[in-house]
């Protein structure tokens, strides 16, 4: 009895250290995250590398601009864009949605590159059960319900009296 009480803290403790280190190893294991924006010469040959980049719902891609001159990463079908990107800089984009986007510099159209996005797999992240295409679909906050604390406080064992410790009834009141 002892081990599992001292067990179970120190499980949770295990988890929340695993949770915090998870997206590092992750990005480091796949490398899949990071893209990295080149330029330099021939225009023609600047873009993105990896040209195309792989994720799961949920992940984050990182542009770095590796390059000498400012440059996005913009979908082409409008769903999102990074900042412009000074050289040097990097910038962020989370995909929440499986699919498949291209997508360009705004400055230099002919730069391209892909983002696939597959259905999440980690268990631990709650996933909408089907991609949807409005962006924003945000559910209403369900409020906390103070019935759950309700049958707890009229629990029927609690108001029956004890045979033994109940005084006998005072006949002469
Ligand atoms: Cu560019």
């Amino acid at each position: 009895m002892l081990r599992l009480r001292l067990a179970v803290p120190i499980f949770a403790f295990v988890l929340s250290t695993m949770a915090v280190a998870l997206p590092s190893i992750t990005s480091a294991a796949d490398g899949a995250t990071g893209v990295i924006i080149h330029d330099g010469g021939d225009p023609t040959t600047w873009g993105y590398t990896p040209a195309s980049t792989t994720i799961a719902a949920g992940q984050t891609v990182t542009w770095t601009n590796s390059g000498a001159f400012a440059h996005d990463a913009a979908a082409t079908d409008g769903s999102w864009k990074t900042p412009l990107l000074d050289a040097g800089a990097s910038g962020t984009v989370t995909f929440a949605n499986p699919g498949t986007y291209t997508y360009i510099c705004t400055p230099h159209p002919w730069m391209l590159g892909t983002i696939v996005v597959t259905a999440a797999v980690s268990a631990a992240a709650p996933v909408p059960a089907a991609p949807v295409d409005p962006p924003v679909s945000v559910a209403p906050p369900v409020p906390s319900t103070p019935d759950v604390l309700a049958p707890a406080a009229s629990d029927p064992t609690a108001t029956q009296p004890a045979d033994d410790t109940a005084p006998p009834a005072d006949p002469g009141n």
